[in-house]
C-alpha cells in the first residue's frame, strides 16, 4: 500500500511541501486543470507537473482525473475522435511513469452534495447530502444553485445536456461505457497504466440522470466488460458506503480476489435516513464504514496499490476547498497507516 494525497496543482492553497510533511505520504494524486474536456493532455504540461512533484521529494502516483467528455457518455458520433484524444493522454501519462488513472462515468455531475458546510457538534464542518434538498434545487438557470458547482454550466447548456440524456437509459449508458473501455483499456495496458473507475457519488440517480456504478453487482459487471487488470476500480468507501445495501467488505474481497482494485479512496460517512448522509472523521467509530474491516479485506486480498484519505472536515479554523483541506485529511492519512501497520505487523493475526 502506498499512501497518497490529492493536490490540486498550482491553485491548491496547500503547498506540496506541506503534503511531504505528512508522515508516510509518498505519492501525489493530481491532474491538469486547464485542459478543455476532450482535448489531449499536452505532454509538456504533464512533464512540468511531474517534475514539480518530484522536486518536492514525492512521486506522481495517480492522475485523478481525465474527465470523460459527455459525448462519449451520450454515445454521439464525435466519440471516435474524443476517445482517440483520451488514449493519447493515457499514453502520455504512461510515458511519464504515472501508473494509475482515476476517472468516472457519471452523466453531467461528478460528486454531489447539498451542504458543503454542515456543522457537527464539535464545531467542525462537513459535507452532507439530502435527497429532499437536492429535489428542491432549481437547475433551470444552470448549476448556480448547486453547492460546489457555481459556474460549471449556464442554463441553456445544462438544459440541452439534460435533454440529451433523456434518450439514454441505464442499459445504454452501460453500452457506451463498454464502447469506451474497449477502446481505451488496451491502450492503457500497453502504456503501463491501470485505469480505476470511481463509483457514482452518491450511488443513485440524481436529477433524473442514470447512474450505473453504484453497487457490488454493478462493479462485477463493470470489470467483466473488459477482462484486464488495466480495467479496475477506485474503491471509494464513502461513495459506496452512502448506500447501506452495499456490503463493502464483500465487495472488496470479491474485486480484490481478481486484483481489480487499482486505487483506494478512504472516507467515512453516517447515513441518517433514506438517501441522507454526511461525512465524518475517518476512524471506524465515527461513521457507518468499518474502516478496520476494510483494511483487513485489502490486506487479505494482497492490495498493494495507492490509497488516499478522501474528503476531510474543516477543522482548526481552516478554510479551503470543500472536502480538501489539509488538517483532517492528514489525520486520516496517519490513522489509515496506523490501521495498516497494526494489521500487517508480525505476530498480529487479526
Ligand atoms: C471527489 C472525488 C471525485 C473523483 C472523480 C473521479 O471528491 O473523489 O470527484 O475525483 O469522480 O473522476
Amino acid at each position: 500500500m502506498q499512501m497518497t494525497f490529492r493536490w490540486y496543482g498550482a491553485d491548491d492553497p496547500i503547498p506540496l511541501e506541506h503534503i511531504g510533511q505528512i508522515p508516510g505520504v509518498t505519492g501525489v494524486v493530481s491532474a491538469l486543470y486547464d485542459v478543455a474536456i476532450g482535448e489531449p493532455w499536452p505532454a509538456d504540461s504533464l512533464e512540468r507537473l511531474a517534475s514539480r512533484i518530484d522536486a518536492a521529494g514525492l512521486r506522481f502516483a495517480v492522475v485523478e482525473s481525465i474527465p470523460v467528455h459527455e459525448d462519449i457518455k451520450l454515445g454521439r458520433p464525435t466519440r471516435d475522435r474524443l476517445a482517440d484524444n483520451y488514449c493519447e493522454s493515457i499514453r502520455r501519462m504512461g510515458a511519464l511513469g504515472v501508473p494509475v488513472l482515476c476517472y468516472n462515468f457519471m452523466p453531467i455531475f461528478d460528486w454531489t452534495r447539498t451542504d458543503l458546510a454542515m456543522r457537527l457538534p464539535d464545531g467542525s464542518t462537513t459535507l452532507a447530502y439530502d435527497d429532499a434538498a437536492l429535489a428542491r434545487i432549481d437547475l433551470s438557470h444552470g448549476t448556480g444553485d448547486l453547492p460546489g458547482w457555481a459556474a460549471a454550466y449556464d442554463g441553456p447548456t445544462l438544459q440541452r445536456l439534460l435533454e440529451a440524456y433523456k434518450s439514454v437509459n441505464e442499459e445504454q449508458l452501460w453500452e457506451h461505457l463498454a464502447w469506451f473501455l474497449e477502446r481505451v483499456v488496451p491502450v492503457a495496458e500497453t502504456a503501463g497504466v491501470k485505469m480505476a473507475i470511481h463509483p457514482d457519488d452518491p450511488p443513485w440517480p440524481i436529477f433524473g440522470l442514470p447512474r450505473i456504478i453504484t453497487s457490488g453487482p454493478a462493479l462485477e459487471r463493470f470489470v467483466g466488460l473488459v477482462d484486464s487488470p488495466a480495467n479496475g476500480v477506485t474503491f471509494c468507501t464513502g461513495s459506496l458506503g452512502a448506500d447501506p445495501a452495499n456490503d463493502l467488505l464483500a465487495m472488496i474481497r470479491s474485486l480484490g480476489a481478481h486484483q481489480r482494485i487499482n486505487f483506494m479512496h478512504c472516507r467515512n460517512v453516517t447515513v441518517t435516513g433514506p438517501r441522507v448522509f454526511h461525512e465524518t472523521p475517518h476512524p471506524t467509530r465515527f461513521g457507518d464504514v468499518d474502516m478496520l474491516g476494510i483494511m483487513r479485506a485489502l490486506r487479505d486480498t494482497g492490495f498493494d496499490g495507492p490509497m488516499r484519505p478522501d474528503h476531510g472536515r474543516m477543522i482548526w479554523g481552516e478554510r479551503g476547498r470543500p472536502g480538501y483541506g489539509l488538517y483532517d485529511r492528514a489525520l486520516g492519512a496517519t490513522y489509515l497507516q496506523g490501521l495498516w501497520e497494526g494489521i500487517t505487523s508480525e505476530g498480529v493475526n487479526a
